[in-house]
């Protein structure tokens, strides 16, 4: 590789990272010099910042279709076979190692053993159990609706405390929701005061997550709520992904026939890479912003207990040791390559993933590094990239499995060894599950907390900091799939035309 693309690769990516910087400098001064326009300029800020959120997500549906369709359809079955099956064992086999290193890391800082932070359970609303959960994960891999199951609807409300007034009866603050389905008239739903003027509500996950709820909130009359827009949607693109690859291998078996569906997947899939091409230009502006306005937002850190800091440390440590230690140890040892010369080729989809906490919206970011800087092959980036966004997500795992036993240590709640294995497996089962959205981790670990018999409605207890901690893990989450592209584009190079360096070798001919 030349040294100037060297060094041009390098130099984008860290000047989205200094663009990273910059909206945390802008936060600070605006939050130590001009407080008094904080609010204003929260709301300000978070526009340009939105739509860098929007122009991402926009790409998501028909980069993954036509990449998929028009990648697989042009594989040879054998080829593609083997393709697969070393994807998914190598997805499934860096997870389970991730959540090892989170388990062992959580078991030897202890955070949340003696803490003050008061655990009051939730009295009241309705449990979920894991076999709900479970079910509930299998259900959003068959949408019912292809489009819908992309952008499915909120999941965790933020509810700003306008007026407070003491609750009735319950000696928990309840709230009335009408949900305007045709499934549950009315539900109790618990909540926790997080701090003074934030209450979050988790709804009961019976309600399908595929199903968009409109929440009325029939609070106690004295006590009004204005709702906020949901801290987050629940985008499932694992239907996508299942139907695009169905649809690419079948389109591969109709020879002729398929050809123009193919031709079409392609120009698709070129128009979209063209598109993200001219869409990066707006990136360092968006990504300024976007970091302003969340942290103009976030409450004041101080206010985070001593022990939700070393669950964090705890937490950060492990992301560091999987995903800057493990994975690229794993990547020398498979392709006996410098790891770090092709994760300066990842820098912009990082500091993308950092700034979005997104792993679909990086999608296209992560799919024009991989093949303009990392130099993957193509066919190959089409597969492992959409696939890896949506069922592997190595950061999520070892989160959910540290922040459950972190739970259960807050509660004074001994696991044995048999639920530890518990939480191993279910946490993989949960990161699998979780969509690549901000805090999809938050959304599934209730799987992983009812799986050990810990009260889901504990995750209160941790959502003060996961705003910070969904943006590293989405970064590991980012960097495992694109180094695994690099690894399984390694180990399969016999099987495809292209190397890894993207250029025909010659034995292949031109
Ligand atoms: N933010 C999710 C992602 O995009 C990860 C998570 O919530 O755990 O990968």
């Amino acid at each position: 590789l030349a040294d100037s693309e060297k060094a041009g690769r390098y130099h984008r990516g860290l000047a989205l990272g200094n663009c990273f910087g910059g909206g945390v400098f802008l936060a600070t001064c605006f939050n130590a010099l001009l407080p008094a326009v904080r609010d204003k300029a929260k709301i300000y800020f978070s526009f340009p910042g939105e739509l860098l959120m929007r122009m991402l997500k926009m790409l998501i549906l028909p980069l993954i279709t036509s990449s998929l369709m028009s990648g697989l359809s042009s594989m040879e079955s054998k080829a593609c076979c083997r393709m697969g099956v070393l994807t998914v064992t190598y997805y499934l086999w860096t997870t389970f190692i991730a959540v090892v290193v989170g388990i062992v890391l959580v078991l030897i800082i202890k955070p949340g053993t003696g803490t003050e932070m008061e655990s009051n359970r939730l009295g009241g609303g309705p449990v979920m159990t894991s076999a709900d959960a479970l079910l509930d994960l299998i259900r959003n891999m068959v949408p019912s609706n292809l489009i819908e199951a992309t952008f499915q609807q909120v999941n965790l409300l933020r509810l700003d405390l306008v007026s407070s007034a003491p609750f009735p009866s319950s000696n928990h603050p309840t709230l009335l929701l009408q949900y305007k389905t045709d499934l549950i008239p009315i539900l109790r739903v618990p909540t926790k005061t997080i701090q003074p003027n934030f209450v979050y509500v988790v709804p009961d996950d019976n309600v399908p997550k595929g199903r968009t709820v409109y929440l009325e909130l029939t609070p106690p009359p004295d006590v009004i709520y204005k709702t906020s827009p949901g801290s987050s949607q629940q985008m499932n693109v694992l239907g996508i992904v299942i139907f695009s690859a169905t649809m690419g291998l079948l389109l591969g078996r109709m020879g002729e026939r398929g050809a123009p569906l193919v031709n079409v997947c392609q120009c698709i899939n070129e128009c979209v890479m063209k598109i993200i091409n001219a869409a990066v230009w707006y990136f360092p502006f968006g990504i300024i912003f976007l970091v302003a306005g969340k942290i103009l937002d976030m409450q004041d850190p101080s206010t985070l207990g001593k022990k939700l800091g070393w669950y964090g440390i705890t937490v950060l440590t492990g992301l560091f040791i999987h995903g800057l230690v493990l994975l690229p140890l794993f990547y020398f040892l498979l392709t006996r390559k410098n790891p770090f010369s092709y994760i300066q080729g990842l820098l912009q989809a990082m500091v993308i993933a950092l700034a979005t906490s997104s792993s679909s919206a990086t999608l296209p970011i992560t799919m024009k590094c991989l093949l303009e800087n990392c130099h993957v092959d193509r066919q190959i980036a089409r597969f492992v990239l959409p696939v890896g966004a949506t069922i592997n997500m190595d950061g999520t795992a070892l989160y959910e499995a540290v922040a459950a036993i972190f739970i259960a240590q807050v509660n004074d709640y001994e696991l044995d060894l048999g639920q530890l294995v518990t939480i191993s497996i279910t946490a993989t089962a949960a990161s699998i599950g979780a969509a690549g959205i901000p805090q999809a981790g938050l959304v599934t670990m209730v799987i992983v907390l009812t799986s050990v018999g810990l009260p889901p409605d504990d995750i209160t207890l941790i959502v003060a900091i996961d705003w910070i901690l969904d943006r590293f893990r989405t970064m590991i989450n980012v960097l495992g799939d694109a180094l695994a592209a690099g690894i399984i584009a390694h180990l399969c190079r016999k099987d495809f035309p292209l190397s890894e360096t993207g250029k025909p070798v010659p034995s292949y001919g031109t």
